[in-house]
């Protein structure tokens, strides 16, 4: 195994899947806390009052009615109110990690926990003061932590009031925020990353859409607003960059995407040819913008094809060939089937879609499970960019069993691990700059996809169902045990 001396072993959370105290502390309400909780087969539900005052849900990815507000109903659960409560318990947590020898901490700051709606001139000090103790926590074990500024949180005044990211607005209150995070922890926080998975918002429109049944003009419809949307989040991101590097040129700024690795389903040239035109939608899209500051000319034909005549100014585009990050950074789950031709065998369950692969097995929630492709998809991106690459989720969300006397033998998750380690060694061989790996969900989490506790990611258990019921105690799986010895021998001892 081959793994740089310095490699940043460690784990990865969200503040809106972690924290809870969702109305503690100052801070205003977001999305994700008017989202009720799904399973595998029913989606997460946003509630509503409409313009009557009546109350009423839709599918998670789909739009409010005219005239609705969103709204907190007493008669559901939303797992994200408590989630598993690191607000609290942040001191017992890190503690935990620095026990498996962390090296870095990737987690968010909760945007409406600084701006609590989002539009306000300074800081909740409340916020800030809190997100210090939290750094300097992880400082005292020697962890880096890793700074995802916005992670799905949008303040939920941004939304109803601003309509979210559609409006361009949203970039002065965005860089306002990354501003304070890079004035505030200046010398605590070395590495940021500005907007979590990006692109889900144009690699995901063709699978949210076979979903919710959309038409052609539907679809079109959601591809403009998206490509808009995209360009405020990028913009945001590069002005984030210049000013993060401006405030310390010692900030190590990246982008984070999450990975749709696609393999053509037969050797059709049209499923080749439709094959790289998903890597150039759901993943060089963003990606080039980022790490070349400009849009590549694929993207006119996108833009075409959808009929987009998008708001984009001389000073955004200057904007963006300033602000190019230092490091590419994604998530890694499974791989993806593409195909012009008939499929008779889907893959299916959460956030998955298209062609099954005969050649690989699949979760419990239907996501392949694929070592290879990450080395497919290390080697593909680093020969694109050639600046350091991390990963900065990867993980197998399971149902755990605890046994009579406390313990949780998740065998299941060692194996998952084992051979994606083995295909970062592989990669690195071949001359990949990977520079860390931060598993996803190094505790229990609540999902973002379904909103359960019972898809469990972590090598720390938390006694938390998905009622909200349980002690919130922690506990360390056999994996717990099993990651801390691969972090001390450096990837050497995996088995
Ligand atoms: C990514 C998100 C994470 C995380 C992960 C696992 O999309 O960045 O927030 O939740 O996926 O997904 P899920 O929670 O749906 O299993």
């Amino acid at each position: 195994m081959s793994f740089p001396k310095n490699f940043l072993w460690g784990g990865a959370t969200a503040a809106n899947q972690v924290e809870g105290a969702w109305n503690e502390g100052g801070r205003g309400p977001a999305k994700t806390d008017v989202t009720t909780g799904g399973t595998v087969s029913e989606p997460r539900y946003i509630t509503y009052l409409d313009k009557d005052g009546k109350p009423g849900k839709i599918n998670q990815f789909d739009r409010l009615p005219e005239g609705a507000t969103y709204y907190v109903n007493p008669d559901y659960y939303y797992p994200n109110h408590k989630a598993v409560d690191q607000y609290h318990h942040y001191k017992e947590d890190i503690a935990l990690f620095a026990e498996m020898g962390y090296k870095v901490y990737r987690m968010s700051i909760s945007w409406s926990r600084l701006f609590p709606k989002g539009i306000e001139k300074t800081p909740n000090q409340e916020g800030v003061e809190h997100y210090r103790d939290v750094f300097k926590e992880l400082r005292k074990y020697n962890i880096e932590p890793l700074v995802t500024i916005w992670h799905f949180d949008t303040p939920l005044y941004l939304e109803q009031e601003l309509g979210g990211w559609q409006n361009r607005e949203l970039i002065e209150h965005y860089v306002r925020f990354a501003t304070t995070c890079f004035t505030e922890y200046k010398g605590l926080v070395h590495y940021w990353l500005t907007f979590n998975e990006i692109n889900n918002a144009c690699a995901f429109i063709d699978m949210v859409n076979e979903m919710l049944h959309m038409t052609k003009e539907e679809t079109d419809a959601r591809y403009r607003e998206a490509y808009q949307l995209l360009h405020y989040q990028l913009v945001a991101s590069a002005k984030a960059v210049q000013i993060g590097h401006a405030i310390d040129p010692d900030n190590m700024i990246g982008c984070m995407l999450s990975t749709n690795c696609a393999y053509p389903m037969t050797c059709d040239p049209e499923d080749a040819l439709k094959t790289e035109h998903v890597w150039e939608n759901a993943t060089y899209y963003c990606g080039d913008v980022h790490v070349f500051g400009y849009y590549s000319p694929f993207t006119k034909r996108l833009w075409r094809e959808h009929g987009c005549e998008l708001d984009i100014t001389d000073q955004d585009l200057a904007d963006l060939a300033a602000g190019t990050v230092d490091m590419y950074t994604f998530s890694y789950y499974s791989s993806n089937v593409v195909t012009t031709h008939d499929v008779t065998e889907k893959s299916g369950g959460n956030m998955s879609t298209g062609a099954k692969n005969p050649y690989l097995q699949y979760s419990d929630w239907g996501w392949s499970l694929d070592p290879t492709g990450m080395q497919y998809f290390l080697e593909k991106i680093y020969d694109r960019y050639r600046i350091p690459l991390m990963i900065v989720e990867n993980g197998l969300g399971a149902y755990d069993t605890v046994e009579e006397d406390g313990s949780i033998h998740d065998d299941y998750r060692i194996d998952y691990y084992r051979p994606h380690i083995q295909a970062m060694s592989r990669a690195i061989d071949n001359g990949v700059d990977l520079i860390g790996y931060t598993t996803w969900g190094c505790i229990d989490v609540v999902s973002a996809g379904t909103g359960e506790m019972r898809k469990r990611y972590g090598f720390i258990y938390v006694d938390m169902d998905d009622e909200g019921k349980g002690s919130m105690a922690r506990s360390r799986k056999d994996s717990f045990f099993w990651y801390k010895k691969v972090i001390a021998s450096n990837g050497e001892d995996i088995d």
